[in-house]
């Protein structure tokens, strides 16, 4: 993925046409577009392929099945064009390590979920966090999820991945900071609703990577 904004679009809406006019008109501005369920189950693939044609996509699938189903949905979309997606890692090493393969042939990006960015998120996921980095780095995946509303646990999973990417939402919405984000170690900020929402949209995204600069 280019690194020049280092903004991720999170599209999350559900009509087709406003999501592609939305990417056609943000696109300038983002190195990449998120697109996940609300979007794929409401328009399909179709959405996917027109959007992969003038951006780079990572599907947010959060795939997270035994292996062969795993195999299966990655294969779905991937074929579609996406360039990313993004898996999860509970579901062990052997789940993982199949979305790992088919992303490897489809020559695209393997994002690990490790922390989540809301605060249920503490419960189950948080305690893991590290071991599920930690397996990330093991299947050689280009990057991880960290969430960018708690930026000290950025910086404690970038320990367990080294220079591998990070892909870190939370920002705007969900209350976290673009810059602090990136100091604690973020590569790339996603955002989706304070974008999505703004009045005008291209004009909150330049304040945006004003305060990230
Ligand atoms: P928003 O900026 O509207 O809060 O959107 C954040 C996006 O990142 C959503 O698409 C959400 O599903 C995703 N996300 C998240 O918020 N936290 C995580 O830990 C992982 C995510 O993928």
């Amino acid at each position: 993925m280019k690194k020049d904004s280092r903004l991720i679009l999170a599209l999350d809406v559900t009509s087709s046409d406003r999501a592609i006019s939305l990417a056609r008109s943000l696109n300038e501005y983002f190195d990449a577009i998120k697109i996940g369920y609300p979007l794929i189950l409401s328009s399909g693939l179709d959405v996917v392929r027109e959007i992969s044609s003038f951006s780079q996509v990572i599907a947010d699938l959060k795939v997270a099945d035994i292996p062969n189903t795993n195999r299966l949905i990655c294969e779905a979309v991937l074929s579609a064009g996406a360039g990313g997606l993004i898996a999860h890692a509970f579901t062990g090493r052997d789940s993982l390590e199949a979305c790992a393969d088919c992303v490897g042939e489809h020559g695209a990006d393997l994002y690990v979920v490790t922390e989540m960015s809301h605060p249920g998120s503490r419960q189950f996921m948080a305690p893991l966090a590290l071991d599920l980095a930690r397996l990330a780095a093991q299947v050689d995946a280009a990057g991880v999820v960290a969430p960018a509303t708690r930026p000290e646990r950025i910086s404690l999973i970038r320990s367990a991945i080294g220079s591998r990417t990070i892909i870190s939402p939370g920002v705007g919405a969900q209350g976290g900071s673009a810059r602090e984000a990136l100091d604690a170690g973020a590569d790339y900020i996603i955002v989706g609703r304070s974008v999505l929402q703004a009045e005008d949209p291209r004009a909150y995204v330049k304040g945006l990577l004003s305060q990230m600069r």
